[in-house]
């Protein structure tokens, strides 16, 4: 009976530890896919998602335009992602970097004190309409 125990005890440490492993990688929500850039409804990246692949994404009339409050990019073969204010990739843009490419300042969890390399002093919090990307190899 003891032993029978003693089983069990390490059968369910082994159980935990898969579900720790399980779960580890899903930790890093603010990672987005290769060849993607992710804007966020909530900060920190959270709340709904939205995401493309595609070279340009025009969000006007999309659920997610003027929502974002939170971003993150990985182009695969385009280095940058610009996040435009108006539609049709025009008015004030902040750039993010890919994750792929630069491996640094390609994402924000907060829009309202600023964004990218080059949008740092203004609130770009649910402004987003139209996304493009950039710098391609
Ligand atoms: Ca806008």
């Amino acid at each position: 009976m003891r032993n029978t125990w003693k089983k069990m005890a390490v059968s369910v440490g082994i159980a935990a530890l898969a579900v720790v492993g399980l779960a580890a990688p899903a930790s890093a929500a603010e990672d987005c896919k290769v060849g993607y850039w992710c804007g966020w409804v909530d900060i920190n990246y959270s709340g709904q998602v939205r995401g493309s692949s595609y070279n340009k994404y025009a969000a006007e009339g999309a659920w997610i335009n003027n929502k974002m409050s939170s971003a993150s990019a990985n182009g695969k073969s385009c280095w940058y992602t610009y996040f435009y204010d108006a539609g049709d990739w025009t008015g004030a843009h902040y750039t993010l970097y890919s994750k792929t490419g630069m491996g640094y300042n390609f994402k924000d969890p907060d829009l309202r004190n600023g964004a990218g390399f080059d949008g740092s002093s203004t609130n770009w919090n649910d402004r987003v309409s139209s996304v493009q990307f950039g710098y391609c190899q």
